[in-house]
């Protein structure tokens, strides 16, 4: 982040292997990290995850699968590691849900911490009506603070939910946006500066409001990432 002087991780939510790399190419200067859900691409194959390997290797920023895993420890550790996509073996960071207890923190460290990936804990959630405030935010930042910071470096969520003497925790923050508000299906989107300077949150995820005009995709992540990083500075000026 501090390298290329940018907060801003670009989720790419597009469903042909060519159109992903199309603007992972185009977003790479202006981004720290790169979100995918690869269980929408249509043509998948490992020649997509290697290149996006590749890439994030050349253009120095971290691969993020937002595959949120939700199941008990032995599962996802399967999930994790085989199956189509085999994402341990590319991803350098994934999320999980807390719903299933710290088992499920376990079972992705079995087969993630060995390979120097990390993971990040839904804490909260962007959209609207969901159920992680309160008392189970609390208890997901607990569990982080037991796992330890090699292998649980932070959260998703809305706001700083970590206390000032825990260690350094990330917060990542998807529902960012300059240009509208919601999105018709629950979506919430704050700008950056509502998000980092007035919430306190690390990391601005943005999808759509870059790559869905074709034609201004680097001008609109250049235009995220300078709106971040400007909302980060200002922070620390406060
Ligand atoms: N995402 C959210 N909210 C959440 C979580 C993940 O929007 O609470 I956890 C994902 C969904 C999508 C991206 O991949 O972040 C946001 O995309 P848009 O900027 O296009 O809304």
């Amino acid at each position: 982040m501090e390298r290329k002087k940018t907060n801003l991780c670009v989720s790419v939510d597009v469903t042909k292997s060519a159109e992903i790399l199309d603007i992972v190419r185009q977003v790479a200067p202006y981004v720290c990290m790169v979100k995918t859900h690869i269980d929408i691409v249509e043509d998948f194959t490992i020649d997509l995850a290697n290149e996006l390997k590749r890439l994030a290797d050349e253009l120095d920023f971290v691969i993020f699968e937002d595959r949120k895993f939700a199941d008990i420890g032995n599962t996802v550790e399967l999930q994790y590691s085989a199956g189509v996509h085999k994402i341990a073996s590319w991803s350098h960071l994934t999320n999980a849900h807390v719903v299933p207890g710290p088992g499920i923190i376990t079972g992705l460290g079995a087969v993630g911490k060995p390979l120097g990936n990390a993971l990040i804990l839904l804490a909260e959630m962007s959209s609207a009506g969901n159920l992680a405030s309160g008392e189970y935010t609390e208890k997901a930042v607990q569990m982080a603070r037991e796992a330890g910071l090699d292998w649980v470096v932070g959260f998703i969520a809305m706001h700083r939910v970590d206390k000032a003497d825990d260690p350094d925790f990330l917060v990542i923050t998807p529902g960012v946006g300059l240009d509208v508000k919601g999105d018709g299906r629950g979506q919430q989107y704050r700008t950056p500066h509502e998000v980092v300077y007035d919430s306190g949150c690390d990391v601005i995820i943005v999808g759509r409001g870059i790559y869905k005009n074709k034609d201004a995709v680097a001008s609109e992540a250049k235009r995220y990432q300078e709106a971040g990083w400007k909302a980060y500075e200002d922070r620390l000026q406060r």
